[in-house]
């Protein structure tokens, strides 16, 4: 029987050498199979016999991350910058069989984001979002340029100049606080840094952790700035551009974003502005009908040279005009918690300029996030009287949140009235869709 077997292997073997079997699996070869999030540079893999590839699978990559140049397969940066540290195996296909190869991801990928010097020309590894109307046409953060100053090799573009009127939210990829636990960044303009700013969030959590704002402020040019995590280290985080201003100067520029040194670097320190909160909320806001003057409340100059001098009351009634149509300022309420109904109601009165519902308004913010949950404008206004506006917060039933009061133009007009408070109904009040305040960000 052994005989037999053998005989009919060699007969197979011999009409394969006859016919030309060959050999069907794919060999691959790469010069540079590492992918190094700090240099951003494609990967690509040979098939050592240029036999041509058809496609590839393998850790769900789609034939949109990829390219095949006949027998090369091409990782683009647009997916590689998405891979966590570690060695990733494919298999190509082609007509005449398949072949593995592995691509790796190098050490120390967690604690960097991808692009934080937007030199792949574009917002690879960024993403940005919209927070006025869902209007995308109006949003900022959606274009890099070239810097203009030192046009060198490895800085050729940053985050520029694109409408101080255009908001929006830029956020990086998520990275682990190490090394030294100080990042640092270049950070330009953003006069107004209570609407233009820089956060630290929590990946888990989404609790902004730290907010640093352009404290240098310098006309002619952007700072280095480092900001201390330390007291973060080991936690995944991300970082947001944030510009909810739609006045002059309210934009940001932005550049060379590095989230992990060694050891600590040079730079202008960072300052930590994350809003703080000491009382205990209750359900109904304190002075929230301003008969206690501006107790509980803190007022911020967006000029910076003098503090309060945009919000008084008079009658019972918040004014944003202490210093005439022209002040601008920004006033945070201490905490309530949302309770009841979950519906609030409070009065609003002017602020009718002439883009009053980007400059002019009242802003719910959710207490630890500091996430914007509603924000509206006097869009009722007749001209004459203050407005009554329910805002429908049940959806946040439990939430510890605060207002925040905003006057950012000085034209005519440009002076907002708040009065009556109320952060508790019991019973959801009864009032129809006219009544209603809409909210401005989604
Ligand atoms: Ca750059
Ligand atoms: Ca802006
Ligand atoms: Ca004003």
């Amino acid at each position: 029987m052994k005989k037999l077997l053998c005989i009919a292997l060699g007969i197979c073997l011999a009409a394969c050498a006859f016919v030309g079997c060959e050999d069907k699996s794919l060999r691959f070869s790469s010069d540079n199979s590492v992918f190094d999030i700090d240099e951003l540079k494609e990967v690509s893999f040979i098939e050592k016999n240029d036999k041509a590839v058809d496609y590839i699978y393998g850790n769900n990559v789609t034939t949109a991350d990829y390219a095949i140049a006949g027998s090369a397969v091409v990782f683009k940066v647009q997916y590689l910058v998405t891979l966590d540290e570690g060695k990733y195996e494919f298999t190509a296909v082609s007509d005449a069989g398949e072949g593995k190869f592995e691509l790796t991801v190098a050490e120390g990928r967690s604690y960097k984001v991808a692009n934080g010097s937007f030199e792949t020309g574009d917002l690879t590894g960024w993403k940005a979002l919209t927070v006025f109307k869902g209007e995308t046409g109006m949003q900022a953060f959606t274009q890099v340029v070239g810097r203009e100053d030192a046009l060198t090799a490895d800085n050729k573009y940053m985050l520029g100049y694109d409408s101080a009127e255009k908001t929006g939210i830029l956020r990086s990829q998520d990275f682990v606080v190490g090394g030294s636990g100080y990042i640092t960044y270049e950070l330009g303009v953003a006069k107004n840094g209570l609407l233009c700013y820089l956060s630290v969030r929590d990946a888990e959590t989404d609790e902004e952790l730290a907010r640093f704002a352009n404290s240098v402020y310098n006309e002619s040019a952007a700072t280095i700035y480092r900001a201390d995590l330390r007291r973060f280290a080991g936690r995944k985080v991300f970082i947001e551009l944030c510009d909810y201003g739609a006045g002059e100067d309210d934009y940001i520029l932005f550049d060379e974003l590095k989230t992990f040194w060694e050891t600590e670097p040079a730079g202008e320190t960072a300052v930590d502005i994350l809003p703080q909160f000491t009382d205990l909320p209750t359900n109904q806001l304190y002075n929230g009908d301003f008969s206690q003057g501006l107790d509980g409340y803190t007022a911020f100059d967006f000029s910076g040279a003098e503090k309060q001098n945009v919000f008084l009351t008079e009658e019972n009634t918040l004014k944003s005009n202490a210093g005439g149509d022209a002040a601008e300022g920004l006033l945070r309420s201490s905490l309530f918690v949302l309770e009841g109904s979950g519906v609030i109601s409070m009065e609003l009165g002017a602020a009718q300029g002439e883009k009053f519902d980007k400059t002019t308004y009242v802003s719910v913010k959710e207490y630890k996030t500091n996430r914007e949950l509603f924000r509206f404008a006097n869009e009722k206004s007749n001209g004459n009287e203050t407005v009554k506006y329910f805002l429908d917060l049940s959806a946040y039933l439990g939430k510890i949140c605060y207002l925040e009061i905003v006057d950012n133009a000085g034209g005519a007009w440009d002076v907002i009235y708040v009065s009556d408070i109320r952060t508790y109904y019991e019973e959801r009040p009864s009032f129809d869709f006219g009544q209603a305040g809409q909210n401005l960000n989604y």
